[in-house]
């Protein structure tokens, strides 16, 4: 008799994501709702690997309060990812190590922000991370990250 691996089908995606959420964003949904919102980081993550499986797309999650840590991430995820969406925090105003580790990778990457910037203090209305991106999504919340994914994934398809 015939053993019909009914499981492996929908694990065969076309693309993987790498998701990338930079300093202090472990604390979603526990302090300032105000600003962030009130979704966890978890609950965030889960959804997004639901909304990847509506697309066909491999979802992978990883956030980190080190500078180093995200770089070494976006090296790695060159073997491994066909694209980023990052939300790089408050390293999106200062770091050039996290711009020129995505320039170098040449992964194609949507920047995303729960808030937006632009309406927020001046120091944040720069982005070193803007003009190397696909395209950026600012100020809605977690549907941000939602609306990144699928950006990311229709500049993929082509
Ligand atoms: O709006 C965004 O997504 C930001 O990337 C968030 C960063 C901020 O530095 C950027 O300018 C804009 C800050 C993330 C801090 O996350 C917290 C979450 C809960 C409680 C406190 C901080």
């Amino acid at each position: 008799m015939a053993i019909v691996d009914v499981a492996t089908p929908s694990e065969s995606h076309e693309f993987s994501v790498l998701v990338l959420h930079g300093p202090n964003l472990n604390l979603l949904g526990l302090r300032e709702p105000g600003i962030y919102g009130a979704a966890t980081l978890a609950q965030i993550d889960a959804r997004l690997v639901e909304l990847g499986k509506s697309l066909n797309v491999r979802v992978q999650s990883f956030q980190s309060n080190h500078e180093g840590v995200l770089v070494d991430t976006i090296h790695a995820a060159r073997d491994t990812h066909h694209g980023i969406v990052i939300n790089a925090g408050a390293y999106t105003h200062t770091s050039i190590a996290i711009r020129d580790a995505i320039s170098a990778v040449q992964l194609p990457t949507v920047e995303v922000h729960l808030s937006n910037i632009y309406k927020r203090e001046e120091f944040r209305h720069h982005s070193h991370l803007a003009s190397i991106a696909v395209g950026q999504v600012s100020g809605f919340g977690a549907s941000s990250y939602y609306l990144g994914l699928q950006a990311l994934v229709a500049h993929l398809e082509g």
